[in-house]
């Protein structure tokens, strides 16, 4: 009987999924539609904020007043981010102690182009343009998420993104048409971060395991692939008005899809990064651990204020 009750609540449930109804916390939804979404939610947030570490090493060290207010600025939207995401995952039953825990632990990713290095100002320039263009590129569908929280927390990211994505554009025209040492700088930061960008859309979508039942769920609406190939071909025009090489031989216009094609993207690497051996992953969950453990007070004393002022109102 109730496996009947639970047939019917799911067959009511695609249907208001099919008929692009928004399901909220408290609607009845599948087991598998909730534990989708705090894995992705949960990522996206943990994305966030470690993708807070190789921008913020550089506020210190930006070369205007100009330029740091701005780059401090969107490091701390950065950091808003997070915590907008936290709580869309937290309707869903999460703790955040939970997901922290399962971060630290390894059992939850984060976006694998966070575990490279920003070596000089001008990955700063394409951090913004290509992390920013690659985040707001895979976002904008999330702004239609067959969740209500997740889809409304996309709508303030996405206006954030789009000024992240000019001020790293700004950037990277700036060091693009200045001396010849910065134009090289600039080279080296797209040779550097062109491939890492596009792994940020995930595997291929023969091979991404969770696409195409997201899909039927209308959490995710474009494949992989889609988006990446969306990606590249806003991305490879803006590179030509900057006097840039997107460092890939076998690019090329193709008149008949209208597309760009693109060389082989190697899945070795990504394949280390997410499993914990990039560049940079031991150090940012190193920093991510020691700050959390930094801030635990902080955590108390508003656990502490809570709890005084809950006895006051029972008074
Ligand atoms: N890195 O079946 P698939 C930002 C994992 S931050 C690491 O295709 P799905 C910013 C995937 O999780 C914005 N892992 O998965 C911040 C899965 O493993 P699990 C970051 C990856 O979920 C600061 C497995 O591979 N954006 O903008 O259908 C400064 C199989 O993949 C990656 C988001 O988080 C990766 N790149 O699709 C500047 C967007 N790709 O979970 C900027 C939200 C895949 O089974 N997330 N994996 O252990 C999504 O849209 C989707 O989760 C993905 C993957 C497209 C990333």
């Amino acid at each position: 009987m109730a496996e009947i009750q639970v047939d019917v609540q799911a067959r009511r449930f695609q249907e208001r999924i099919d008929a692009e109804v928004r399901i909220e916390p408290k609607d009845w939804m599948p087991d598998a539609y909730r534990k989708t979404l705090i894995r992705q939610i949960s990522q996206h947030a943990h994305s966030e904020i470690i993708g807070m570490q190789p921008e913020g090493g550089w506020i210190t060290r930006a070369p205007s007043l100009r330029r740091k207010l701005i780059l401090l600025s969107k490091v701390q939207d950065e950091g808003g981010h997070g915590l907008y995401l936290y709580s869309a995952a937290e309707t869903l039953g999460a703790s955040r102690a939970s997901m922290i825990d399962a971060l630290h632990s390894g059992r939850a990713k984060y976006s694998s182009i966070f575990n490279y290095p920003a070596l000089t100002w001008a990955d700063i320039g394409a951090i913004g343009w290509l992390v920013d263009s690659a985040a707001i590129v895979n976002q904008v569908p999330l702004q239609r998420c067959s969740f209500g929280p997740y889809a409304r927390a996309m709508v303030r990211i996405c206006k954030e993104e789009s000024f992240h994505q000019r001020q790293g554009y700004e950037i990277m025209y700036t060091l693009a048409t200045g001396s010849a040492d910065q134009k090289a700088m600039a080279q080296d930061a797209l040779n550097r971060w062109w491939w890492p960008s596009l792994m940020m859309f995930g595997p291929s979508d023969a091979d991404s395991a969770h696409s195409s039942q997201s899909m039927a769920w209308k959490i995710k609406r474009f494949s992989n692939d889609e988006l990446r190939q969306k990606f590249i071909d806003q991305a490879v025009p803006q590179a030509d008005i900057l006097g840039l090489e997107v460092p890939d031989t076998e690019l090329a216009w193709d008149e008949q899809t209208q597309h760009y094609r693109y060389g082989a993207i190697d899945w070795d690497e990504f394949n280390r990064v997410v499993r914990g051996d990039g560049p940079c992953n031991r150090q940012r969950l190193a920093e991510h651990k020691r700050v959390h453990e930094a801030g635990a007070w902080v955590r108390e004393a508003v656990v502490a204020y809570d709890r005084k002022h809950q006895d006051q109102s029972d008074v």
